[in-house]
């Protein structure tokens, strides 16, 4: 089997379609005309934002180097005798005592907050740059592309910059299909499945289209608030999917899983191969961590599955992957 992904790598592989610069790969497939003709999918103008909260509660528990977001308060409504603390123990620099000379001679007082998250912390677009194997990152260019100062290669700014990722989106309600709540843990999502979903659900998958797949397992977090229970078991599609994607020319994919994909080793030792071949050859970016339950339910009560998506990630130059609100609009 380990044989069967190379094959499969050799066989998708994206590399120079776009030219020999391109840092978006199959985002390329979502051309101006596809965005005007997704716009056809709103009809209610009825809105479900997809994300989770970006909080300490979220699911990461540490493991791979990714702990949950940090929100702390720079300035709150506490801090209104703020100029009185700075004056007299003689605190912070020039940017406290601009804040005194304004709070001391104007009614205006704010509040301000930072926050410090990893950036796949929540939900998530991992970028191109994200993932590598043997040296090469998506399109040939080196590992080495990813430097101290960030990605100079296949970078999450060049997504950001394009336009971000906005177009027709179209959700594979895999769970629903099999009549659950929710996926087996370490569920194998395999490709003749989706062909069963997209053929129960009557809904037309293509060249630019998004597509969003429900496995339920974003309530076990929910109902567990068990980060590495979460983690470890969770359900998704198998490398062979990759082949799928390819052959429908889908721009991008998403789920409300951990990582889209399966997280057992479908193949001894080699850990995330869907990543590999969607990331690193065919340059597809994948959405993490999306909280699909109310767009399921609507669709699933409407018969409809398809919808206007936004989804822009943030324009952080050299960044690997974004924190995203997408938002799907029907
Ligand atoms: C890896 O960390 C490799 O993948 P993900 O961002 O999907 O968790």
């Amino acid at each position: 089997m380990a044989e069967d992904w190379r094959e499969m790598a050799e066989q998708i592989r994206n590399w120079g379609r776009w030219g020999e610069d391109d840092q978006l790969g199959t985002l390329n497939f979502i051309t101006p005309e596809k965005v005007a003709a997704a716009a056809h999918a709103v009809q209610r103008g009825a809105r479900f934002p997809l994300t989770i909260p970006l909080s300490a509660y979220g699911p990461q528990s540490g493991n791979g180097y990714r702990r949950n977001p940090i929100h702390l308060m720079a300035l709150d409504g506490g801090d209104n005798e703020i100029n009185e603390a700075v004056r007299n123990w003689k605190a912070g620099g020039v940017q406290e005592a601009g804040v005194v000379a304004l709070w001391d001679t104007g009614p205006l007082r704010w509040n301000d907050d930072y926050i410090m998250t990893p950036l796949q912390a929540g939900t998530q677009w991992d970028g191109l740059a994200h993932v590598y194997y043997e040296g090469k990152l998506y399109n040939g260019y080196p590992a080495s592309a990813v430097t101290s100062a960030g990605a100079t290669k296949d970078g999450i700014d060049v997504v950001a910059g394009s336009g971000g990722v906005v177009g027709r989106g179209v959700l594979l309600d895999v769970a629903r299909y099999l009549k659950l709540d929710r996926l087996e843990p370490e569920y194998v999502i395999s490709p003749e499945l989706l062909d069963e979903v997209v053929a129960a659900q009557e809904v037309e998958l293509g060249e630019g289209d998004i597509l969003v797949l429900r496995t339920g397992w974003r309530t076990h977090f929910v109902e567990h608030a068990d980060g590495d229970a979460w983690l470890a078991g969770s359900p998704g599609v198998s490398w062979r999917v990759a082949g799928w994607l390819h052959e429908k020319k889908i721009a991008a994919i998403a789920s409300d899983n951990v990582a889209v994909e399966v997280i057992t080793p479908e193949v001894e030792n080699h850990f995330l191969l869907f990543h590999c071949l969607a990331i690193r050859d065919m340059g597809m970016s994948l959405g993490e961590i999306w909280d699909l339950e109310a767009l399921g339910e609507d669709c699933a009560r409407e018969g409809t599955y398809d919808f206007l998506l936004t989804a822009p990630p943030l324009l952080v130059p050299g960044g690997v992957g974004s924190p995203i609100t997408p938002i799907a609009i029907r």
